[in-house]
């Protein structure tokens, strides 16, 4: 009994150690970009590139469960800072590789939000993060189920311009 007296300290130092290896690694591999492309030019844009246009912020409950403060760039106004905007269709792709594009009759139907930010932080991976897309005006029909969410998609890593 006396033996295993001794490991336990040793064993929570050895923890402590190797989660402060790993911590700084985590933050590295979270930094938030998302690839824009066009053709066979592609570029990578930090998060103050992103937002350059102006925050719009609205409280909302997501369908897929994040609530809070949602702030992000109108969609067409994003496109048209990175001139992407004559699209004939603008494609997303998610880090689970789900795709989905917009046409520009469809951006023009409904206003999308590419949310950057929830409660001011940057969107974690956990809460649907780093940017995803949203029509606010469509919150409650999505949640009643009247309306669709097929183009809300989450966890986006690329958007380029077919
Ligand atoms: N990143 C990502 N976004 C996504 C999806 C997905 O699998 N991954 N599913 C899409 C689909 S098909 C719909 S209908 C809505 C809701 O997806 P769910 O029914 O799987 O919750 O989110 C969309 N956005
Ligand atoms: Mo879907």
């Amino acid at each position: 009994m006396r033996v295993l007296a001794r490991p336990l300290p040793f064993l929570s130092l050895l923890g402590g150690l190797l989660l402060a290896i790993a911590l700084p690694a985590t933050a590295q591999s979270e930094e938030v970009t998302l690839v824009v492309s066009q053709g066979s030019e592609s570029r990578r844009l930090s998060l103050e590139e992103i937002e350059r246009t102006g925050l719009h912020h609205v409280e909302m409950h997501h369908p897929e469960g994040p609530e809070g403060r949602f702030s992000g760039v109108w969609l067409d106004a994003f496109l048209a800072d990175q001139g992407l905007d004559e699209a004939r269709r603008v494609r997303f792709i998610a880090h689970d590789d789900y795709t989905t594009f917009l046409t520009p009759a469809q951006r023009d139907a409904k206003a999308y939000l590419l949310v950057t930010r929830l409660d001011g932080a940057p969107l974690a991976r956990d809460y649907l993060g780093p940017f995803m897309l949203v029509v606010p005006a469509d919150v409650e029909a999505v949640r009643r189920g009247s309306e669709p969410m097929s183009r809300w998609i989450w966890a986006i890593r690329e958007v380029s311009a077919l």
